[in-house]
């Protein structure tokens, strides 16, 4: 006989399927055991794909990266106490980044609660505010189920964690749920009959009209694209007449608008200093000079709230909109403003240009990247001794150690639109964000609270879905500081019969956080002490490391081994260590 608790765990899992959920994270325990025996056996009629983890903070940040890659909530199944607690980093980031979550935790009836059961805490609120969505729920002692109520509770864990509400109105936050499920012994039975599929996807719909915004006639509006603003950011700065200044990860930075080196830009009083109006899309957390700017007197500010997540507003006095749609209404727009418009952008784009690359030449000349070996009489010197020589250089170039931009270009370089980067949190995104010029490549990055851990696993689970859902799927690549891949090691560890990402690990080794080095109280403090309490310095054999999780290690040290690592075809996921200076 099936165990009603069994029956509830396939009612419920059947309706999450129902209403397009596609993808189950889950951790062995003993009280969630029927929901997990529930989840193989949909996986084997090919109705939901399930990932198992055995430390709860990857299968969270798993599930992260799976519902960010694929926009549909994915379910993480835990036991009771400490394993749903180990779920709080992931769910934090999903509720700051927008990301569809569904925390499906196990418990145990309420006579078991608040008498010190073992295993036994307040987990219904346990996230407080980072969950606005929770219900507790009691699986059923005795007697059949109520299918339909089951259904009515699933539609509308999916509706919530997709920022809509049972009545299919988007328009709320996207974030994670929590459904709390109770369970009583027997707490499953082997026997198992799925209920049909009766497939039936949440679509969410709009309510919000969008909020005209005109085209200015003093072209003074400036478009800012942060984290995860989406294409529609480039649209609008196009239809505006606007210069564009996108972050790295923004899924905006590409176009004829888009500006580069925008730091310099945005310091400067003939560009940062004229803009009048800026509208800003997405979450950019990656350079102190946006929020100077949005916070500047006489600035109006427009953001607007994508459903995902919370409104970037740093001077609390933005017009915050749901969408917008471009207007001329009032600009009696006519060639005189178009002209006027591009020579605004033109002014922004060709400078920003002409900065990267003056930067880049710098970079390629700066001494400690160079051979000091310099060629007398070049002038004198015929077409092909100096092409000999060019080549020389170039040869030269290729054997030296990898600078930091140098690996932020390479990594750029090699991605491509079926390709996949995700960026961790320190140095490195901040240096791909100042050096790489405009691309469509989709990047990923944990910026809702832009923690070092979970990145391993957030990049796991964008590979894995990435590979299944395209057939042309390329290779993702996630960057990250020495330290971030310490911080979420145990998310190497893939046990037998999980599917192996294609992801390439990039690590920049400098030994510890160099980010702090470059704090204001490094001038002052004892290095010593910066070194133990900040830098955290260490000497882990990330070699050994890759070997003992079974997975493939490259050391790149120069730029010709970076960038054969970074294209070379590995059967499964990879370290790629590469050495950078303090
Ligand atoms: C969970 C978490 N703990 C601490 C921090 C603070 N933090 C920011 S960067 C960083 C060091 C990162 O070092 P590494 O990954 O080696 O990058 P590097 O700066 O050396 O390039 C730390 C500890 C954080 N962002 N998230
Ligand atoms: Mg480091």
């Amino acid at each position: 006989m099936t165990s009603p608790s069994t029956e509830y765990a396939l009612s419920l899992l059947a309706s999450l399927a129902d209403a397009g959920v596609r993808d189950v994270v889950l951790s062995p325990g003993s009280r969630s055991q029927a929901l997990a025996l529930a989840a193989a056996e949909f996986e084997t009629a090919g109705r939901l794909t399930v990932h198992v983890r055995i430390d709860e903070r990857s299968g969270g940040f798993l599930a992260l990266g799976l519902a960010a890659e694929t926009g549909v909530p994915s379910v993480v199944i835990t036991t009771s106490g400490t394993a749903v607690a180990n779920l709080h980093p992931a769910v934090l980031e999903a509720h700051h980044s927008g990301v569809p979550l569904i925390v499906l935790s196990a418990d145990r009836p309420l006579e078991m609660r608040g008498i010190g059961a073992n295993q036994t805490t307040v987990q219904p609120g346990l996230f407080a505010s980072a969950v606005g969505w929770v219900r507790d729920v009691e699986a059923p002692r005795s007697g059949p189920i109520d299918h339909e109520a089951v259904r009515t509770l699933a539609r509308e864990a999916v509706a919530e964690a997709l920022g809509g509400d049972s009545h299919g109105a988007l328009g709320r936050s996207r974030g994670p749920v929590q459904l709390n499920v109770a369970f009583r012994e027997p707490l499953s039975s082997g026997e198992q009959s799925l209920p049909a599929a009766r497939p039936e996807p949440i679509e969410l719909a709009p309510t919000a009209a969008p909020t005209a915004l005109e085209v200015d006639t003093d072209p003074a509006t400036l478009v800012v694209a942060g984290h995860a603003a989406g294409p529609e950011a480039e649209a609008v700065a196009r239809a505006l007449g606007a210069p564009l200044v996108a972050e790295v990860s923004s899924g905006a930075r590409f176009g004829p608008h888009l500006v580069s080196s925008y730091r310099a830009l945005l310091d400067d009083p003939d560009f940062g200093g004229r803009v009048r109006r800026v509208v800003v899309f997405g979450h950019p957390t990656l350079s102190r000079q946006i929020p100077s700017l949005l916070t500047r007197d006489g600035i109006e500010v427009v953001v607007v709230r994508a459903a995902g997540a919370e409104a970037y507003d740093p001077s609390r006095s933005a017009r915050v909109v749901e969408a917008v749609e471009v207007s001329r209404a009032s600009s009696g727009a006519g060639s005189t403003d178009d002209a006027v418009h591009r020579a605004w952008v033109g002014r922004w784009v060709h400078t920003g240009r002409r900065l990267l690359e003056a930067e880049a030449e710098a970079a390629r000349q700066d001494p400690d990247q160079t051979d000091a070996t310099t060629v007398e009489g070049a002038s004198d010197r015929s077409e092909a001794a100096e092409q000999a020589e060019f080549l020389r250089r170039e040869v030269q170039l290729l054997r030296r150690p990898v600078t930091r931009r140098a690996l932020a270009e390479a990594l750029w370089r090699v991605s491509w639109p079926h390709d996949r980067l995700v960026l961790g949190a320190s140095r490195l995104i901040r240096e791909l964000d100042q050096v790489v010029p405009g691309k469509k490549i989709p990047v990923h990055a944990n910026r809702g609270l832009a923690g070092i851990d979970g990145t391993i696993a957030t990049a796991t689970g964008i590979a894995l879905a990435s590979q299944r859902d395209d057939p042309a799927a390329g290779t993702t690549r996630v960057l990250v500081g020495d330290l971030t891949l310490l911080h979420d090691v145990g998310s190497m560890l893939l046990g037998l019969g999980e599917t192996r990402p294609r992801l390439q690990v990039v690590v920049g080794n400098d030994g510890g956080g160099t980010i702090f080095d470059g704090l204001e109280v490094a001038a002052t403090a004892s290095p010593e002490a910066m070194t133990r309490v900040q830098f955290t310095p260490h000497e882990v054999d990330l070699a050994a490391l890759a070997l003992a999780y079974g997975w493939r290690y490259v050391e790149a040290a120069t730029r010709a081994e970076l960038d054969q690592a970074l294209v070379a075809r590995y059967d499964g996921p990879v370290v790629i260590e590469v050495p950078l200076s303090r």
